[in-house]
């Protein structure tokens, strides 16, 4: 509801347009990824409106940035009924999604160390979350929040969030990275998997104020086409920035638009200086085609102007696992998935594992401060793992994949006299 008055507001801004105009219905979630610039054309629009309010409707659209919408047909996943004597006590995953579990977990380390993410908050802002998966048996959700339709139980008629939410806290078939995190979930995007980039920004504020030492975005934006906001709303990419300002991370997607039809730059609001932007790789490590860019020289044409960016703030920063990843699903089976949402929340749960390690990087109420921030991605611009022959910072791999046992010792370095010896 909200956000199709929302959307009206953009386009009912000319005086001249009769307030008891009907809405122009909000696009299937087809449409508003299409929408996306460089994901293909925007038949239609621009009978409706001009040009320059296509281009602002669409840069206050937020979409969930995952493939998963046309999950593989997940029942091909189910793999078989698993009978105890003649009892029936459960599913399982298929091969493919095990396998791939596996793989990912070794290619970033997630084997390597035995953390859980006990004591970390972690706030995911998606579309809700189905708790009745098998591999969610364990969770307790310890705040909710319905943006969209304010509701007092989780619920998530999309299904995006709950996939999401596996990567981090599953405990079943599916091991979630950090599953002992407290989790803080935020609906703001609606069962199109789409939503209001100011709804957006209140749930980022209300993760803020619920005490999230981490706030996992697996959605974006276009980036603003002008240096300042549209009206008086406050866009994600502000809240994003307030929150680091206080020493909470933010970690979010660099959007799937990557190869011919990028539109140059990572989404907003990852492209915010001090967020932690996440882009993607194959089960081989190499950078995931639809992983997008990050301008990192900077440009004045096509809008939006971008400044040239400076390490350790170059976009993207790192990437993780983007294709055919194993999530579960709101049905209760499990699939693959494709998207920079999936990558967003490995570095999510990295992040949780180190937080949990070193609780003096987190935010502690209003006692946090941009500056662990601004270590921590000295860190992962260390730690991470470049691909063959690169140099520096590449505009697809960023400074390389996430390695969470090395991040964590990055960030604890062996003492002086050990080193010296080396
Ligand atoms: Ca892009
Ligand atoms: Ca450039």
């Amino acid at each position: 509801m909200s956000k199709q008055s929302e959307w009206s507001d953009v386009t009912a801004s000319n005086e001249d347009t009769p307030s008891s105009s009907p809405l122009p219905p909000l696009p299937p979630i087809s449409e508003s990824m299409a929408s996306l610039p460089g994901n293909g054309a925007t038949t239609g629009q621009a009978q409706h409106t001009t040009a320059l309010e296509g281009d602002i409707a669409i840069a206050k659209k937020i979409v969930s940035f995952s493939l998963s919408l046309i999950m593989i047909a997940s029942l091909a996943y189910v793999g078989f009924v698993i009978f105890d004597g003649a009892e029936l006590t459960g599913y399982r995953p298929g091969a493919a999604a095990l396998e791939s579990q596996e793989i990912y977990d070794d290619l970033i380390q997630a084997n390597k160390v035995s953390l859980t993410g006990a004591g970390v908050t972690v706030c995911i802002v998606d579309s809700g979350l189905n708790k009745d998966h098998q591999d969610l048996d364990n969770l307790r959700v310890s705040k909710w929040k319905d943006f969209v339709g304010n509701a007092n139980l989780p619920y998530d008629d999309h299904g995006h969030g709950t996939s999401m939410a596996g990567i981090l806290v599953a405990d079943g078939w599916m091991k979630g990275i950090a599953p002992d995190v407290t989790l803080l979930v935020a609906k703001a995007l609606a069962a199109n998997g789409s939503g209001d980039d100011a709804v957006v920004a209140e749930a980022i504020d209300w993760c803020a104020e619920n005490g999230a030492h981490i706030i996992s975005l697996s959605l974006g934006g276009a980036p603003g086409l002008l240096p300042f906001n549209f009206g008086a709303e406050r866009s994600s990419a502000q809240a994003a920035e307030d929150a680091v300002e206080s020493g909470i991370y933010v970690i979010a997607a660099a959007g799937n638009d990557g190869g011919e039809g990028d539109d140059g730059d990572v989404a907003t609001p990852c492209s915010e200086t001090a967020v932690i932007c996440v882009g993607g790789v194959t089960q081989s490590g190499t950078h995931w085609e639809g992983s997008s860019v990050g301008d990192n020289n900077g440009r004045l044409w096509p809008l939006p102007i971008i400044t040239p960016r400076s390490d350790p703030h170059k976009k993207p920063e790192l990437v993780a696992p983007a294709e055919s990843v194993a999530v579960i699903n709101k049905e209760g089976t499990w699939s693959l998935s494709d998207g920079t949402s999936a990558a967003t929340v490995y570095v999510t749960g990295a992040i949780a594992l180190l937080l949990q390690n070193n609780p003096e990087l987190a935010a502690n109420g209003s006692q946090g401060d941009i500056s662990s921030i601004n270590q921590v991605k000295q860190w992962i611009q260390q730690s991470s793992l470049p691909k063959a022959n690169q140099e520096g910072h590449d505009d697809n791999y960023g400074y390389g994949l996430l390695q969470i046992k090395a991040l964590i010792e990055a960030a604890n370095p062996p003492p002086e006299s050990i080193t010296a010896e080396s």
